[in-house]
């Protein structure tokens, strides 16, 4: 059975209304090259799409995101973080994804608040039943058709965000154990939630593009198939 979408319908009912999918997983598990490249067969395709990311998409949201990550100097806590987060999704929900959803189009986002509930529950100990009050009171109750987490070791997340030689930011700071807490929550959560799919991200760009592609297909064929 589908599971619901955002508005508590099937998740693949027709052509009509937007697909909201989001891309998890640890750093350097590759979901920004696999959106590009779900985005380039979407447009040639000729299907409306947006893709945008956490934290960011909107002018206030890129602000936050610069508080939050490119600031290590700032003492944040857990609890911190998860409200710049929220803040960010609030205004990125509402000027970005949810008109995008109205208009049909498909909407790939780099995380969402799956990132939060794995960074700031699992990783950093927020209580979950504060998470979901806070991230509801963002999201208005929002939830993506589709979570693809693409899981890699952590090792290999970090060989990959070495090889790239962006400097590391205030999170990808943290110590090998926050990075396994990251890991072991992404798959606690999906093995309790069918909306939560798993694709190995070990392999070539086009392995796990090809992985990305059936899952898709199959969970929305009209879009996809
Ligand atoms: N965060 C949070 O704590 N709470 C929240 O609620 C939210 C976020 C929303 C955002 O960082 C940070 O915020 C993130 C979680 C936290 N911190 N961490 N870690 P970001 O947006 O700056 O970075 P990121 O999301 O972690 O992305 P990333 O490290 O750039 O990884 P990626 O997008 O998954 O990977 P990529 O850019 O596609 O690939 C990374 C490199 O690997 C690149 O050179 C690719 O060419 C290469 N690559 C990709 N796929 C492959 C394969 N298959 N083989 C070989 N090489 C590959």
């Amino acid at each position: 059975m589908t599971p619901p979408g955002p508005t508590g319908r099937a998740a693949d009912d027709g052509p009509g209304r937007g697909r909201f999918i989001v891309f998890e997983g640890p750093e350097g598990s590759g979901k920004s090259l696999q959106i590009e490249r779900l985005s380039r067969r979407l447009s040639e395709r000729g299907a409306a799409h947006v893709t945008t990311r956490e934290p960011g998409g909107t002018a206030a949201a890129e602000a936050i995101r610069e508080v939050i990550l490119e600031r290590p100097e700032l003492r944040l806590d857990g609890t911190a973080e998860l409200l710049l987060f929220s803040a960010s999704r609030r205004m990125h929900v509402e000027e970005i994804i949810r008109p995008a959803l109205e208009r049909g189009d498909v909407v790939l986002c780099d995380r969402f608040e799956l990132s939060t509930r794995v960074y700031q529950g699992c990783a950093r100990g927020v209580p979950a039943e504060t998470i979901r009050r806070v991230t509801s009171a963002a999201t208005g109750g929002l939830l993506p058709d589709l979570y693809v987490v693409l899981d890699v070791p952590v090792e290999v997340g970090l060989e990959r965000g070495e090889a790239d030689g962006e400097p590391r930011d205030r999170i990808e700071r943290e110590a090998r154990a926050f990075m396994e807490r990251v890991r072991a929550g992404y798959l606690e959560l999906a093995a309790r939630d069918e909306r939560i799919e798993t694709v190995d991200g070990v392999g070539t760009p086009d392995e796990v593009e090809r992985k990305v592609g059936s899952l898709v297909a199959h969970r929305f064929p009209s879009r996809f198939g």
